[in-house]
This record gives structure tokens, sequence and C-alpha cells, in this order.
């Protein structure tokens, strides 16, 4: 790892992870993302999928300066040492079909166990294969184990055919925010099903993005981690020297003259369980 001569303004971190950027969208906040990457350095960057948004582009290809620069600085950071690794998610899902590759010095993962500087093994993936189990999730929970492998199965299968049709991938989160009263459950769902996956790979906890809600959290005694989005929330997990991990939201240009800067808060409190163990008991 390259050594910057001390610049205040830059924080370094051993582990930094970024999800849900949706380039190829008017909604990437890719400004934001960029002031972002300026004033953060790390070891390691986990992209954790929806980095580029493949179903977006397909239909309408937008692509203005600030995209590149985005991939400019990505790229330039791998050559000056970060060890990058790209977790697709479903809208860039055209890289599912080249892991254990590398390009321009990015590797490509399907998932990985992220080893804390604590010790603590992570469980890193970017979670829409779990669509199908949060939006059935009673029916799944009363059928048992098989209705809950069948439905990531067919999860795939459907996402392969609306892929085919030239059809948008199914939108958890947007779907969720149409169920305005029941959102909240869905993404306590969501993280419930993340954590049991987490627990059946005897992880002490699991880093996601995908449901664009970034939070650090503990369900049943597993870490549950969110990155969050560059689409409205403009959020990053960052994971310290000594294994700590802080959440950053980076809504202002710091690049500007007497700009705020980062709002940061670690550990916040536990939001969603209990209606989701209200439901499930
Ligand atoms: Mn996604």
């Amino acid at each position: 790892m390259t050594v910057t001569p001390a610049d205040p303004d830059v924080r370094h971190f051993r582990t930094l992870f970024i999800s849900d950027v949706h380039l190829g969208s008017k909604a990437a906040k890719a400004d934001f993302l960029l002031d972002f990457l300026r004033h953060h350095e790390a070891e390691t960057i986990v992209l954790v999928g929806d980095i580029v948004d493949g179903w977006r582009l397909k239909r309408n290809w937008y692509w203005p300066q600030a995209f590149n620069d985005v991939t400019q600085k990505i790229l330039r950071k791998a050559r000056k040492g970060t060890r990058i690794v790209y977790i697709p998610g479903n809208h860039d899902e055209f890289l599912r079909d080249f892991p254990g590759t590398h390009f321009g010095g990015v590797e490509v993962a399907e998932r990985m166990i992220h080893e804390g500087a604590d010790g603590r093994r992570y469980l890193v993936l970017h979670g829409d294969e779990f669509d199908v189990v949060v939006r059935h999730a009673r029916m799944v929970a009363y059928l048992g184990d098989w209705a809950y492998d069948a439905a990531i199965a067919i999860n795939v299968v459907f996402a392969a055919i609306r892929r085919r049709l030239g059809l948008p991938y199914w939108s958890f989160s947007s779907w969720a925010k149409q169920q305005v009263k029941s959102a909240v459950n869905f993404i306590g769902e969501f993280q419930k099903v993340v954590v049991e996956e987490a627990r059946r790979n005897n992880a002490d906890g699991v880093i996601c993005g995908h449901i664009h809600h970034a939070v650090i959290t503990e369900i049943d005694g597993i870490r549950y981690i969110n990155s969050g989005d560059w689409v409205e929330s403009c959020t990053a997990i960052a994971e310290h020297h000594d294994g700590e991990m802080e959440l950053i939201t980076w809504q202002t240009m710091a690049s500007r003259p007497a700009a705020v800067l980062a709002v940061s808060h670690q550990m916040p409190a536990i939001e969603t369980r209990e209606r989701v163990g209200a439901e499930a008991a």
C-alpha cells in the first residue's frame, strides 16, 4: 500500500465497503462518491454489488463524465496498490459470468469471507438472491428448508427470464417502498434471512447491500452490516485498523470550501428487528 504524506483531509482505513452506486442511472450520486474516494484510502476496497446498473444502460445509455471519473479513480487506486474486490449484484450480474477473474487489477468474486482485524469473520455478498424468500417469508417459513432452497433457485430463474425478455430486474427497494406500511417489515425480513445465511456459513457477521438501507447492528448474535447506497443516502462502511466498523454518510462535497464534513455514527440502535420477531414468533 502506498503511504501518502499525511494529508489531514484523507482518512486511512483497513477496508472500505461500497455498494449500490448504480452508475448508468441518472440518480447515481457520482460527484459525492468521487469526493468520498478522494478523502478515503484503504488497503482493501470491496464493491458489494450494483456498482454499474447494466439493466438501465441496456435500455437507455447514460454515462456522463462523472461516471468515468469514479471508474478511473477506483482503477487508479488499484494501480497504486489498493486491493479491489468486486462482488456483482443483480444490476451488474453480467460480471457474474467471470468469477475469479481480474480486470484492471480488480478481482471479481461471487461472495467472500472478510477476516476482520479483530478476528471476526464476515460473509460478504450483495443480497439479491434472497428476494423471493423475503417476499414470501411466511410461506417459506411454513414450508421449511426445501422451500428456502427452492425460493433462491426460483429467484435465479426469474431473473434470467426477465433478462431474456429485456425486462428490468424486479426491484426489491422500489417494491418495498410501494408497500409503505410494511416496508419496515420487509427490511427486517431481509436482514433476518441474510443473518441466517451468515450463520449457515459459520460467520460472525454479514456485510451486504441491495436494499439501500445502511446500518451496523447485531441480530440474534450475528453482526449485520449494510453499506447502503449512492443513489439517495450516500453511505459506506469503513473498517478501522483495529477491526471497528464505522458507517460513514457523505452527503456534502468536502472539496468545497467551508463545507461540512461527513456525518458519521457508530453502532446505531437496533431498528427493525422487534417487529419481525413478533411476526415470526
Ligand atoms: Mn441489488
